[in-house]
């Protein structure tokens, strides 16, 4: 469990982060700004992240808030080898029926193991079929029964989503990995894809939290490793949503719902804006 020793309290007086509508928008009202999210596309939502950081969880955590109770969709699993190794696609029918939830395997931090870089860019630009088994040795070949040659709008990924296990995310990163994400990211702004960053695992960072998760926003240690991955990804603060997954507990509540439903919100809205700007572009091209 993270970094508890500190003398300082572990909570601040006032939330570190107070967005306006905190406390007069309730769970209800973010509910139904998400249900007038209509992209004029189907988006597709790529999550991305190294092995076990909670990509598959968090997928689940987004369709268990949308279904208003428990899924678990996409397999979760313990253990140091990546969990999901094909790449997979979720479609939820009720709340979020614009969108699909594309889940990828880890990226591990050897150089051996775990995702290639070439492979993401890849499924980022619809290269990739869904069901194809990532081999992390070498990128997938033009010859793959899974590759798609030239992909269409409908095949790109709209958003691309970080996940980071907020617990591990003060410790060392290896010059390799932080180099794997460096080179993502370059390629990943070349392709104007948005980016948001989500920092699972809040309850073991912070045991004020694992308490009662209500207090997320007023906790040192979530701002902190907040900052921490801001720098290492290069992602803005606004754009790192620190959540605890629906893993450890099945009671759906608030306090869980919200800091899910906040990062939802902001997925939804650059996926919807990136449609947009993408239409509004490709009809100046064609006057
Ligand atoms: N306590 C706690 N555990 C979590 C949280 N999110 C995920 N986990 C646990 O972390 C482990 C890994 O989660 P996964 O969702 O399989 O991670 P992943 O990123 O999909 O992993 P790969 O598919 O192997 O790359 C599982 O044991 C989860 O139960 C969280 O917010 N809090
Ligand atoms: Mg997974």
């Amino acid at each position: 469990m993270g970094n508890y020793s500190s003398s300082r309290p572990s909570l601040m007086e006032e939330p570190w982060r107070q967005p306006s509508h905190w406390y007069d928008r309730l769970e209800n009202s973010i509910r139904s700004e998400i249900d007038d999210i209509k992209p004029k596309e189907k988006a597709n939502i790529v999550f991305v992240g190294p092995i076990g950081a909670g990509k598959s969880s968090f997928i689940n955590s987004i369709l268990t808030v949308a279904n208003r109770h428990k899924v678990e969709y996409a397999p979760v699993k313990k253990g140091s080898k990546s969990c999901t190794v094909k790449y997979v696609n979720y479609k939820d029918n009720i709340m979020l029926e614009n969108f699909q939830w594309k889940d990828c395997m880890g990226i591990e931090q050897g150089e051996e193991d775990g995702f290639n870089t070439k492979d993401i860019i890849a499924v980022l630009k619809g290269h990739v079929k869904v069901g194809y088994e990532f081999n992390p040795r070498t990128p997938i070949s033009k010859d793959d029964r899974f590759y798609r040659e030239n992909p269409q709008y409908k095949h790109q990924a709209h958003c691309v989503v970080f996940v980071v296990d907020g617990n591990a995310i003060q410790q060392h990163m290896p010059r390799n990995f932080s180099k794997k994400i460096k080179e993502m990211q370059e390629e990943i702004r070349r392709l104007h894809i948005p980016r948001v960053l989500i920092l699972t695992k809040a309850d073991l960072l912070c045991k004020e939290v694992y308490k009662n998760n209500e207090v997320m926003f007023r906790s040192w240690l979530v701002k902190e490793a907040v900052k921490t991955a801001s720098d290492i990804f290069n992602i803005p603060e606004a754009s790192i949503h620190p959540v605890t997954n629906y893993e450890r507990t099945y009671d759906m509540t608030w306090k869980y719902n919200i800091p899910i439903l906040l990062a939802l919100t902001q997925i939804l809205h650059y996926a919807d804006h990136k449609i947009e700007d993408d239409l509004q572009n490709s009809d100046s091209d064609s006057e």
